[in-house]
């Protein structure tokens, strides 16, 4: 799959950070990620982002104001920032992380899809640092 495919099965737009993660995949930049490419990024990608600190990390910056859980506004406003996703994509995607279907996503919800989803926790911890430099520049 090419750039394009990658970001659609991510159901993201194309980005910085799309393409940063792809790149991580093709090994031999030839713009297309193979089987084999896409298994060993797989394995290359769930170990090191799937850590707890890396998504408490990622749970204390979608749950801007401390509620102690994130809200579908919190998760639309940061992914219309980052990726200029609209707010009906966001809903999908927080409809899938909200397993219990109470309308909020909690800590253990989204520990257990960056488990299944690891290109995710990648994607959004290569944001947060953008989010994070991009802070520090306005400090
Ligand atoms: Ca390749
Ligand atoms: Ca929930």
């Amino acid at each position: 799959m090419n750039l394009k495919d990658f970001s659609s099965y991510l159901s993201l737009p194309v980005s910085d950070a799309v393409k940063q993660v792809f790149d991580m995949y093709d090994k031999d930049n030839d713009g297309f990620i193979d089987f084999k490419e896409f298994l060993i990024g797989l394995c290359l990608l769930s170990q090191p982002v799937n850590t707890e600190d890396t998504i408490k990390l990622a749970f204390k910056i979608f749950d801007k104001d401390k509620k102690g859980f994130i809200s579908l506004v919190d998760l639309q406003s940061i992914l219309y920032t980052a990726f200029k996703m609209n707010p009906v994509e966001v809903e999908v995607l927080f409809n899938k992380i909200d397993t219990k279907k109470d309308g909020c996503i909690t800590f253990e919800e989204l520990k257990s899809y960056a488990k299944q989803r690891p290109e995710y926790a990648k994607i959004f911890l290569i944001l947060f640092n953008d989010l994070k430099s991009m802070r520090s520049k306005t400090e």
